[in-house]
C-alpha cells in the first residue's frame, strides 16, 4: 500500500513539473509559463495578459514567453485559484470573488456599494489596504502580481426589467461563489445560485436561471446580451481581478525572472484596468442598439436593503476596517 502511495505522489510530482513551467527544448534557454482566465478573448483580462506578455519578453530579453488560454479552457476561476497552488498552472488572472474561500479577508471588497467609483477602488487596493491583502496570498501557495479589474458588476435577467429594488424579488440570479454576494442578492428577495462563469451562458439560454450579474465588459464581451432581454445599471459591487503566480513555480524562478513577472504585472494593471472602463458606455449604447433593454433604477433603495448584511459582515470583518476601506 506504502508503495502504492509513493507511486503516485511521484507521478503527481512528475505531471506537476511536466505541465507547469515549461522550459523548451534543451539549449533554447526559453521558459514558456501558461496564463488563464475564464473571459472571452477580446476581453480585458485577455487584453492585459497580452500587454503584460509584451513587458515580460521586454524584460527578459525574450527568456520567458506567456501562453494565454482565454474561456476557461484551462478551468475556471476557483479551479485556476486550487491548480496555482499545487504548481500544475504558472498564471491566472482572476475577480477576487472566489478568493474569499480561500483567503477570507478578501470577502470585505465583496460588500455592496463599499466602493464610491474607480479612482476610490484603485486608491485602496494599491494602498497598504489592498497589499496587505495581497501579502496573505502566499500563505495559500499564490503570489499576487497586482491589482487589475473586472468593474462595477452590473444585473441582467430574461424577466422583467429592474427598475427598482423590488423588482429583483423572484429573480433567480446566478451569482459567483462568494458568500457576501449570496447575502446581498438574498436580502433583495432573490434566489442566489451560485455557478462557474463558464457555465453561465448555457444555463441562461435553457432557463436554468432567471439572470447574472458581472460587470459590462463581461456582458459585451460574452455577448451575454443574445441570451438576456434587460440589463440594469446597478453598479452594486465593485470587482476588482487579480493577476496570480503559482508560489511552487514562481520559488523557482531566477530573481531577475521574479521581479521581470512583478514589474509587467504592476505596468500592464494601468491599461488593463482603462480596457475596462473606457468602453462602458459605448458597448452599452451597443447592446442598447442590439435590443437589450437599459434601466438606470435608484441604488438608494438596494443600498438601503443592504443593513442586515453590513450588520452582519461588520461583526464579521469589524467595522473599523469597512469604515478604513469607505473613508480611505
Ligand atoms: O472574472 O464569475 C464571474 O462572474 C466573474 O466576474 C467573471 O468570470 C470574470
Amino acid at each position: 500500500m506504502k508503495k502504492l502511495l509513493a507511486l503516485c505522489l511521484t507521478l503527481v510530482m512528475i505531471m506537476a513539473l511536466a505541465t507547469s513551467a515549461t522550459a523548451s527544448a534543451a539549449g533554447s534557454d526559453v521558459i514558456t509559463l501558461r496564463a488563464s482566465h475564464s473571459c472571452a478573448d477580446t476581453h480585458p483580462y485577455h487584453l492585459g495578459l497580452q500587454r503584460f506578455a509584451e513587458l515580460v519578453d521586454e524584460k527578459t530579453d525574450g527568456k520567458v514567453k506567456i501562453d494565454i488560454f482565454p474561456s476557461a479552457q484551462l478551468g475556471d476561476e476557483r479551479a485556476n485559484i486550487e491548480d496555482l497552488q499545487m504548481g500544475t498552472l504558472d498564471i491566472a488572472v482572476s475577480s477576487t470573488g472566489p478568493l474569499g474561500n480561500f483567503v477570507e479577508d478578501f470577502l470585505i471588497l465583496d460588500l455592496p456599494f463599499l466602493f464610491s467609483g474607480y479612482d476610490h477602488a484603485h486608491r485602496v487596493l494599491d494602498g497598504e489596504i489592498g497589499q496587505a491583502l495581497i501579502a496573505k496570498l502566499d500563505d495559500i501557495g499564490v503570489v499576487g502580481g497586482a491589482f487589475w479589474e473586472n468593474g462595477f458588476r452590473e444585473m441582467t435577467n430574461s424577466r422583467h426589467p429592474i427598475k427598482s429594488a423590488a423588482d429583483c424579488a423572484g429573480l433567480k440570479l446566478r451569482c459567483m461563489e462568494n458568500q457576501v454576494h449570496m447575502d446581498a442578492f438574498a436580502a433583495l428577495g432573490m434566489d442566489p445560485t451560485p455557478m462557474a462563469w463558464s457555465e453561465v451562458f448555457t444555463a441562461l439560454q435553457q432557463g436554468v436561471i432567471d439572470g447574472q450579474e458581472n460587470p459590462i465588459a463581461v456582458i459585451y464581451s460574452q455577448k451575454v446580451y443574445e441570451a438576456q432581454d434587460y440589463l440594469a445599471i446597478t453598479n452594486h459591487v465593485y470587482s476588482p481581478s487579480l493577476i496570480l503566480f503559482s508560489k511552487p513555480v514562481f520559488d523557482k524562478l531566477d530573481a531577475d525572472i521574479q521581479t521581470a513577472l512583478m514589474e509587467a504585472a504592476q505596468e500592464a494593471a494601468a491599461y488593463e484596468r482603462s480596457c475596462c472602463e473606457d468602453g462602458e458606455s459605448a458597448q452599452i449604447a451597443e447592446m442598447e442598439e442590439l435590443g437589450l433593454q437599459v434601466t438606470y433604477p435608484d441604488v438608494s433603495e438596494f443600498q438601503a436593503a443592504m443593513g442586515p448584511v453590513y450588520e452582519k459582515y461588520a461583526a464579521q470583518f469589524g467595522q473599523e476596517n469597512i469604515d478604513a476601506i469607505v473613508n480611505y
